[in-house]
């Protein structure tokens, strides 16, 4: 395991000691780029956890982490992996949670191994594929948080409260 994080408040329904988000990887070398995910998820106090596992190298404790995730109170999983990517779908195949797939980039290919192994599933079995690296990790963890703010509404202030920073900074940026 990478990381376990919880949030801090105990009274919200999003901060029971239960995570709603786990982040997967297919390598420790992946945690420099989901950090970001796992940040974003921690800003918005949302409870998560972030593992190791690889659909080639460990593939039965993929299966069987997707497999009991559901019963565990889990209710969106992020997976990102490098190369021949194929832990996202391995992990959508194991339920019928959403999977939200984040393409490392690669030595090899600059990621573009990645997002095509990640993004191109067979119809059946959906993977939501985000961007290649750090923007992808971010956006995981924001559309984690939408998915779960349907339902939530001081999560869904979180989120509109977010979005009018960013354009707030927008608006005022100078240039010299
Ligand atoms: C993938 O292979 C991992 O997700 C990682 O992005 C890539 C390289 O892994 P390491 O060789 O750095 O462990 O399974």
């Amino acid at each position: 395991m990478v990381k376990k994080s919880r949030s801090k408040n105990p009274q919200s329904e999003i901060r029971k000691s239960k995570s709603l988000v786990a982040v997967v990887m297919g390598s420790k070398s992946d945690w420099d780029t989901m950090r970001a995910a796992a940040d974003t998820l921690e800003q918005f106090e949302v409870a998560h956890e972030s593992h190791v596992m690889s659909a080639h190298r460990s593939p039965s404790l993929a299966s069987d982490f997707a497999g009991t995730a559901e019963s565990r109170g889990v209710e969106v999983i992020i997976a990102a992996a490098g190369g021949a990517a194929h832990l996202a779908g391995v992990i959508a195949a194991h339920t019928i949670l959403p999977v939200l797939g984040v393409p490392m980039k690669s030595d090899a290919l600059n990621g573009l191994d990645s997002l095509l192994s990640t993004v191109q599933m067979p119809a059946g079995i959906p993977v939501g594929t985000l961007a290649i690296g750090k923007a992808g990790a971010t956006n995981a963890a924001l559309l984690a948080i939408a998915i779960l703010a349907n339902g939530r509404p001081e999560l869904k202030k979180k989120l509109r409260e977010f979005r009018a920073q960013q354009e707030k900074k927008i608006r005022e940026t100078k240039l010299d």
